[in-house]
């Protein structure tokens, strides 16, 4: 290949990476601003029941996904500070216990909800693309994943970034299901 068609082609598939990947950042986005909208329509009693395929409340579905949204941010900063995808996870009924979302305020939740997730937003959007794309030997997401991958199988960050949306659409779901 010459340096020129070279050059086309690595343009080419550096326009067609990025597009992939603001496709799924701009999905993202658009989950979060929906979900905040119709989250705040569901009134203080009602957030407060058990749901039905469930064992939490929304308060306490909407507490966990902060609590996986703050493991996962240390997870999104640190796996761009070293080469490997090793994380410890987290005792997710102990977390949600501890914080005591049910006796939490709706608004207040849903606020911190949509916050954090702007900002994690903000994080996966300004990552480096090749770090997120560097195949990692080392981790630990036959553990920690939603959706878990063998360790004998490599990962990258933004496989775990995504897999962190997948999450948090699954458990959304289970609130807005039967929500208008
Ligand atoms: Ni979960």
């Amino acid at each position: 290949m010459g340096e020129y068609s070279k050059a086309i082609s690595e343009l080419r598939s550096s326009i067609e990476g990025r597009t992939l990947v603001d496709q799924w950042l701009e999905d993202f986005k658009q989950t979060i601003d929906s979900a905040a909208q119709r989250l705040s329509q569901i009134g203080e009693t009602q957030s407060e029941q058990p749901r039905a395929d469930a064992e939490w409340s929304s308060k306490q579905i909407i507490g966990h996904l902060i609590d996986s949204a703050a493991n996962n941010h240390a997870r999104f900063i640190l796996g761009q500070m070293k080469d490997d995808l090793v994380f410890a996870g987290y005792d997710q009924d102990g977390w949600v216990k501890t914080n005591h979302y049910q006796e939490a305020p709706w608004s207040q939740l849903v606020e911190l909800w949509r916050a954090y997730n702007l900002h994690l937003h903000h994080v996966m959007a300004h990552a480096d693309k090749e770090k997120l794309n560097t195949p990692c030997t080392l981790h630990t997401l036959q553990e920690i994943a939603f959706k878990t991958v063998p360790k004998s199988e490599p990962v990258t960050l933004e496989y775990l970034m995504k897999d962190y949306v997948d999450h948090l659409k699954h458990h959304l779901g289970q609130i807005l299901s039967e929500e208008k």
